[in-house]
């Protein structure tokens, strides 16, 4: 196992007040400040880097040749699978607690971690990640889901953090939409519409977001020199079911993510290990 240096902490409390609980839930998101210290993000952003760099498999894909969601971020998911210090990371507590609290239940599973590195735009008006939400590619029957947006330095707003259409988890217009050019579109305009207040803020060193499965959230492309480096680790309520996948996209996510779970089963595979539940 790794040793882990003693200003490294991934698994103390985080305490969250009853007000940050209600402003998840209505809000659909929340954004918490000092939730990892800078010890700990350098600690982990040095070995996800690392890992990225290694298995990154848009390398050898020119810019120009990339499609909106190529542009967007290089993706790399399940890293825990790939490295014993990343998933030391991923199994931490204090984050996996913390999304228990948020939704309000007893325990998470991971549904799978990915690293999101979005690189400096090549050309203009484009890298950007189009709005969307998770929840349209997971074959699971609980909207207690969330995802937690870790960013490993702080993002200021030419670096395009995350930004979220606030109290869009109960909007049914747009679910059916995958992550494209005519989800920007369409959530651009439908959101607009309903008057959705969208949120866009820079991300402080330690600063960590979550967000429902359902809530709506995209992200400006990185105008900035350097890669913006962020890691996400998806959550769901540990008694969470398989569902009927609804589009090809949650028929391979079941094959991918929940393998060997049956429809109707707990989703629970050896992949999904509970990561945090209560005493
Ligand atoms: O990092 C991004 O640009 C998008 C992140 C996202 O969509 C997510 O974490 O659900």
């Amino acid at each position: 196992m790794p040793t882990t240096p003693p200003a490294i902490d991934i698994d103390s409390a985080y305490t969250l007040s009853d007000e940050q609980i209600d402003f998840f839930r209505r809000r659909g998101f929340i954004k918490l400040k000092q939730v990892l210290s800078p010890e700990t993000l350098e600690h982990y952003r040095r070995v996800i880097t690392q890992r990225v760099i290694e298995l990154n498999d848009l390398a050898n894909v020119p810019w120009e040749q990339r499609d909106t969601y190529q542009k967007a971020f290089i993706q790399v998911m399940n890293l825990w699978l790939k490295d014993d210090t990343v998933k030391e990371f991923v199994f931490g507590k204090r984050l996996a607690r913390l999304a228990a609290e948020l939704m309000g239940v007893d325990g998470v599973r991971l549904y799978h971690d990915q690293a999101l590195y979005k690189e400096p735009s090549k050309t203009a008006n484009a890298g950007h990640t189009p709005w969307h939400a998770d929840q349209y590619y997971w074959p699971i029957d609980t909207t207690n889901t969330c995802t937690a947006w870790i960013p490993l330095h702080a993002v200021p707003l030419e670096a395009g953090p995350l930004s979220f259409a606030a109290e869009s988890h109960h909007h049914e217009i747009g679910r059916d939409l995958e992550i494209s050019d005519e989800s920007e579109a369409v959530l651009q305009r439908e959101l607009a519409e309903a008057g959705f207040d969208h949120v866009v803020e820079p991300f402080d060193l330690g600063e960590v977001s979550f967000h429902y499965g359902w809530t709506y959230h995209r992200a400006g492309p990185n105008t900035s020199q350097q890669p913006r480096e962020v890691m996400t680790v998806i959550y769901m309520d540990q008694t969470a079911r398989v569902t009927e996948p609804k589009n090809t996209y949650q028929v391979n996510d079941h094959n991918t993510w929940l393998p060997g779970t049956a429809i109707g089963g707990p989703a629970a595979s050896k992949i999904n290990p509970v990561l945090y539940h209560k005493d």
